[in-house]
């Protein structure tokens, strides 16, 4: 904080990884603070790794530390509208997220990124196109590294994606570029509707100095900016576009190719959005995007989104398992390439959202939907050749034995994975697994 002096006793709520880079920033940087944690869950993740001397209250709140904190600061995986919160809040107690601090110490330029979806492949494509420019990068945020984390002096650039949850705690982030991606439904267990996410989402453009949006969709446009307004699209006339030229497809930078899309490696046309935004952060950033195309070139993407993990007899295994809401797994069906039949893995923790956008497009393809997990149930009105199974491992063992040459198996749940699995990660590798085994 600017103020660090009138803060004594800091509170910090939620473990996990964001929980413990807070204690050890506080540690490193404002040792005279008191910390304590508190986590709700009776065995919290990352309890062991917590440096000695520092106490965790677990398994509920402990008001009375809350009462007693100066600073309060929440993992981005609890809500603000928590009542405990809400009454810190009403308390006149600062409730901040990691992001906050990290905003609050840091003084080189930071990129930073959000969306519904295409956060983690811009976010760790911005900070390879930039390291092959000559800068030392660090990377992180939402995509699995926490930002205090990252902190050291040596870095000349931090490239963040941050989600929504972590704009909803922050106020003082300063960014070079900011870029919103796209706003579709997701998270609606959390927001009272889509405009409460979209309006945590705008919160990056706060003290940006380039708000990079989309023209393909307007929801990503700040209502009130004073910087400069930057523009891609993959449909019509922006700042970063397509342009086809003698039968071959550009992307183009303020009127100029800059490379062609047949020289990508990158699949699916939502991925030719991504590339263009980072061009856009790069430029506004001041870094030369040129310097970063070989480096473009032969980048694949990140594993776990539309990526072939087996491909044997002619039957593709495609792990998407990064698909956690409707608008990325229609990304991933509209960049499929289908002789066969496709085999559709989905379901897990729905998040309140509504999937009934996927049946016109699975109407259209020869699918067979293959619904497991908590709300697996709420995908099989959705197509006529759909059936429930507990487990993806349920549904795999049941379809291996029908598989033939041009079909696709894919795992593109459309829904978040903590009821079955830890994390997205591991549902995607338990995915390879039996891919490899089926195969
Ligand atoms: N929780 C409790 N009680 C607590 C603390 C947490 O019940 O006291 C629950 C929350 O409901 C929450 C869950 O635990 O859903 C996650 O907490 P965690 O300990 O796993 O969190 P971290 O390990 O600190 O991970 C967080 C982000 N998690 C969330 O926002 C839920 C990670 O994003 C992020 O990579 C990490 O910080 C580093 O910045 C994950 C995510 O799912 C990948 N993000 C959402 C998304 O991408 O859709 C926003
Ligand atoms: P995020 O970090 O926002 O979740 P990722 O880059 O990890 O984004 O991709 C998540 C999922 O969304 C993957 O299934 C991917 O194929 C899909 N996706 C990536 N970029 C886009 C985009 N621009 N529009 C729609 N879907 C996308």
């Amino acid at each position: 904080m600017n103020d660090w002096q009138d803060v004594n006793n800091v509170v910090v709520v939620g473990l996990g990884i964001t929980g413990l880079s807070v204690v050890k920033y506080l540690r490193r940087y404002h040792p005279d603070i008191a910390v304590k944690v508190i986590d709700t869950r009776d065995n919290p993740p990352g309890l062991s790794e917590l440096p000695a001397g520092i106490a965790c209250y677990q398994g509920g709140w402990c008001n009375q530390w809350l009462a007693a904190a100066d600073l309060v600061v929440i993992n981005p995986g609890i809500a603000l509208a928590t009542p405990e919160i809400q009454h810190v809040i009403q308390a006149g107690t600062p409730v901040v997220g990691d992001i906050e601090l990290f905003a609050r110490h840091i003084d080189k330029p930071v990129i930073a990124i959000t969306g519904s979806n295409g956060k983690s492949t811009v976010t760790d494509l911005t900070g390879k196109m930039a390291a092959a420019a000559g800068l030392r990068v660090a990377v992180g945020g939402n995509i699995g590294v926490p930002a205090l984390d990252l902190i050291d002096e040596s870095v000349d650039l931090y490239v963040l994606e941050l989600s929504s949850f972590q704009l909803e705690t922050t106020s003082h982030l300063k960014l070079k570029a900011a870029a919103f991606l796209n706003l579709s439904e997701d998270h609606m267990d959390r927001y009272r509707d889509i405009d409460g996410y979209r309006q945590a989402k705008l919160r990056i453009f706060m003290h940006a100095e380039a708000a990079i949006v989309n023209r393909d969709d307007p929801a990503t446009f700040p209502e009130m900016f004073s910087g400069e307004v930057v523009t891609f699209s993959i449909s019509q006339a922006a700042d970063f576009a397509l342009q086809s030229n003698n039968g071959r497809e550009y992307l183009m930078a303020n009127g100029h190719p800059v490379i062609a899309c047949d020289q990508l490696r990158l699949v699916g046309r939502h991925n030719l959005a991504n590339v263009l935004t980072v061009f856009a952060l790069l430029q506004q950033s001041g870094i030369c995007y040129e310097k970063g195309l070989e480096v473009l070139k032969s980048y694949t993407g990140l594993t776990h989104r539309c990526q072939v993990v087996e491909d044997n007899r002619g039957i593709q295994w495609v792990n998407d398992s990064k698909a956690t809401n409707v608008a990325s797994t229609l990304a991933a069906l509209s960049g499929l390439t289908l002789n066969g039949t496709l085999y559709l893995l989905v379901g897990g923790v729905g998040k309140g959202a509504d999937f009934s956008p996927l049946a016109p497009v699975l109407s259209s393809l020869n699918v067979r939907l293959c619904c497991f997990g908590r709300d697996g149930q709420q995908f099989m009105q959705l197509h006529p050749a759909a059936k429930q199974y507990e487990t993806m491992a349920d549904a795999i063992a049941d379809i291996a034995p029908q598989l033939l040459q041009g079909d696709i198996v894919m795992l593109s749940p459309a829904c978040a994975s903590f009821d079955q699995f830890k994390n997205f990660m591991a549902r995607g590798d338990a995915f390879a697994d039996l891919a490899h085994q089926y195969a």
